[in-house]
C-alpha cells in the first residue's frame, strides 16, 4: 500500500505485576477499533501494544511470588499478549521492555539526552510511590490513616534518599507550553489538556531519572550502579518498537505517533515528560495523547484487594466477544469515567444489538430470502422516502469518520444507530410484507434499499464488531475485497440478481438464567 497515509497508534505498555482486567482490555480495544477503522479507510496502520517489565513494583511482586523478575515478566507478559488475541485485536507488534531491541533504544536515547546537556548527576531526596512508580512533592501528598501520608492517587509513599541522575525538566516549561499552544489537538479530551497545561504552568522541577536502591532496570550507560527510572524506560517503547536509534527505516515512516491512547492516570507522563524527553533528544513529540476515563465495577473502584476485578475472559464467554467490544465503547462517552454493570451490558446487548441491529438485518434478509428467490432484488424508481433512507445510510461514513478522528467512539456508534432506527421505521412504514401481494415490484425496491442500508452499516461497524459485521457482509455476498470504506455509498451498491446465502441471525438475545446477575 505504498503512498497511503500512515497511522501509528499505541496502547500503554502494561505492568507485568498484574493480571489483565477490563481496564487494560478497554484501552487495547479502543486502539484496535481505531486501527481497524483507519485500515478500512485506506491508511497504512501500525498498532503497537506490549508490556512494561522493569522497575521496583515488578521487582517487589516477583520477590513476593518467590520468582525472578524475568520469570514473572515472562509469565505475565504472555497473559497480556493472549488478552490482545482473545479480544481479536490486530496489533502489528508486541513490545517487551526486557527485549534487547528496547534496551538498546533506551540506552541510545539516554546518550542523546546526556549529549544535549539535559541529564546531570545529583542526589534525590523526597517521596516516591512504588505503586505509581512516581515521585511526588510534599505539597501533592494527602493525609492517610494514622497520620501517614499518601500519594494523591491514594498509593503509599516512602521517603527516598539516594544519588540520582536528573533530567532538566525545569528548562522545558516554556517549550512545552509553546508546543501545546501550537498543537491544539495534542492532548484530548479538553479537560485533560487544561489539567496538563495548568500543571506545567505551575512550574516544573527537574526529574529524577535513575535509581540505585534496586537493580531491576536498564543500566545507565557508563554508571552501572544506576538503573533508569522506569518511566523513561517505558515511554521509549513507542520508538524502540519502530527501530530507534535507527531513525531512517521504520522510525521515519511511523514517527511521530498519531495517537498514544492512555488512561487518565498516566496523562502527565505522556503529555509532559515524554514530549520533553523527545524534544531534548531532537525528536518530534507525538501528535496526540488521548486520556480516557476510569471504569468502576457496579459503582466500586476496581481493585485486587476488594476482589472485584472484572476479568475479560469471563465476560466474553458469557456475552460474546463482539457484544463486549460494542458495550465497552458504546456505554460511556469516551473520555468520561464509566461503570460496568451486568444489567447495563444485558440491556445494550438485547435492545441495541438484538432488537435494533439484529432484527433489522434479519427481517430484511429473510424477506429477501423468501420472496426474491434468495437474490438481491431488482430495484425500480426510488420514492422520496427511499432517497431519504439511502441518503441517511450513505451519509453515515462521513459522520463516523469525523467522530473516529476525535476518538468519540460512542458518537460514531450513535450515528450508526440513528441509521438503524431510521431503517426500522422505514420497514414498518413501507410494510414490504403487504407489498408482496399488492405491488411485488415495489416490494423489491424497498428490500433493495434495506439491504443496501444494512451493507453500509455492516461496513461501518466492522471496526467495532469484526466477526458479526463480516457475517452480515457474507450474507449480503459482499466480496472480501469490497469491504473497505471507499465502498460505502453508491460506489459499492448491491447489484441486483446477486445470489445470497441463507440468512442467519447474527446478534442473539441474552437470556438470563434463573437467579443470575
Ligand atoms: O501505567 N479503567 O501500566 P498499568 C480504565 N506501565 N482503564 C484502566 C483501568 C480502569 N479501571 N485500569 C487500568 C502503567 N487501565 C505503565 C504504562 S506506558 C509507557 C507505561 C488501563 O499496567 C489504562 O489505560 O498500570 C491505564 O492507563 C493503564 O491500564 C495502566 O496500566
Amino acid at each position: 500500500m505504498s503512498g497511503a497515509k500512515t497511522f501509528y497508534v499505541t496502547t500503554p505498555i502494561y505492568y507485568v505485576n498484574d493480571k489483565p482486567h477490563i481496564g487494560h482490555a478497554y484501552t487495547t480495544l479502543a486502539c484496535d477499533v481505531m486501527a481497524r477503522f483507519k485500515r478500512l479507510d485506506g491508511f497504512d496502520v501500525r498498532f503497537l501494544t506490549g508490556t512494561d517489565e522493569h522497575g521496583q513494583k515488578v521487582e517487589k511482586s516477583a520477590d513476593a511470588a518467590g520468582m525472578s523478575p524475568q520469570a514473572l515478566a515472562d509469565q505475565n507478559s504472555a497473559n497480556f499478549r493472549e488478552l490482545a488475541a482473545r479480544l481479536n485485536c490486530t496489533n502489528d507488534d508486541f513490545i517487551r521492555t526486557t527485549e534487547p531491541r528496547h534496551i538498546q533504544a533506551v540506552q541510545a536515547l539516554w546518550a542523546k539526552l546526556v549529549e544535549a546537556g539535559d541529564i546531570y548527576l545529583g542526589h534525590y531526596e523526597g517521596w516516591y510511590s512504588v505503586r505509581d512508580e512516581a515521585f511526588y512533592g510534599e505539597d501533592e501528598l494527602v493525609a492517610g490513616p494514622n497520620g501517614s501520608k499518601l500519594a494523591p492517587t491514594g498509593a503509599p509513599v516512602e521517603w527516598v534518599k539516594e544519588p540520582s541522575y536528573f533530567f532538566r525538566l525545569s528548562a522545558w516549561q516554556d517549550r512545552l507550553l509553546a508546543f501545546y499552544e501550537a498543537n491544539p489537538d495534542c492532548i484530548a479530551p479538553q479537560s485533560r489538556r487544561n489539567e496538563v497545561i495548568s500543571f506545567v504552568k505551575g512550574g516544573l522541577q527537574d526529574l529524577s531519572v535513575s535509581r540505585t536502591s534496586f537493580t531491576w532496570g536498564v543500566p545507565v550507560p557508563g554508571d552501572e550502579a544506576h538503573v533508569m527510572y522506569v518511566w523513561l524506560d517505558a515511554l521509549t517503547n513507542y520508538i524502540s518498537a519502530i527501530g530507534y536509534p535507527d531513525v531512517d527505516g521504520a522510525y521515519a515512516k511511523w514517527w511521530p505517533a498519531d495517537l498514544h491512547m492512555v488512561g487518565k492516570d498516566i496523562v502527565r507522563f505522556h503529555a509532559v515528560y515524554w514530549p520533553a524527553f523527545l524534544m531534548a533528544a531532537g525528536l518530534e513529540a507525538p501528535k496526540r495523547v488521548f486520556a480516557h476515563g476510569w471504569w468502576t465495577n457496579e459503582g466500586q473502584k476496581i481493585s485486587k484487594s476488594v476482589g472485584n476485578v472484572i476479568e475479560p475472559n469471563g465476560l466474553i464467554e458469557r456475552y460474546g466477544l463482539d457484544q463486549v467490544r460494542y458495550f465497552l465503547l458504546r456505554e460511556v462517552p469516551f473520555g468520561n469515567d464509566g461503570d460496568f454493570s451486568h444489567r447495563a451490558m444485558i440491556t445494550r446487548m438485547n435492545s441495541e444489538l438484538a432488537n435494533d441491529y439484529g432484527n433489522l438485518a434479519q427481517r430484511s434478509l429473510s424477506m429477501i430470502g423468501k420472496n426474491c428467490a434468495g437474490q438481491v432484488p431488482a430495484r425500480g424508481p426510488f420514492t422520496p422516502e427511499d432517497n431519504e433512507m439511502l441518503g441517511t445510510a450513505h451519509g453515515l461514513v462521513v459522520k463516523m469518520r469525523d467522530a473516529m478522528d476525535r476518538q468519540m467512539f460512542h458518537e460514531a456508534l450513535e450515528a450508526a444507530w440513528v441509521v438503524i432506527r431510521a431503517a426500522n421505521g422505514y420497514v414498518d412504514r413501507q410494510a414490504p410484507w403487504a407489498l408482496k401481494k399488492t405491488d411485488p415490484e415495489r416490494m423489491g425496491t424497498v428490500l433493495w434499499v434495506l439491504a443496501e442500508t444494512v451493507r453500509n452499516l455492516a461496513l461501518l461497524t466492522q471496526a467495532f464488531m469484526p466477526d458479526s459485521s463480516a457475517r452480515l457482509l457474507d450474507q449480503l455476498a459482499v466480496a472480501p475485497d469490497a469491504r473497505t470504506l471507499d465502498r460505502c455509498g453508491m460506489a459499492g451498491a448491491l447489484v441486483s440478481g446477486t445470489a445470497l446465502p441463507t440468512p442467519q441471525g447474527v446478534f442473539p438475545r441474552f437470556v438470563e438464567e434463573e437467579g443470575a446477575a
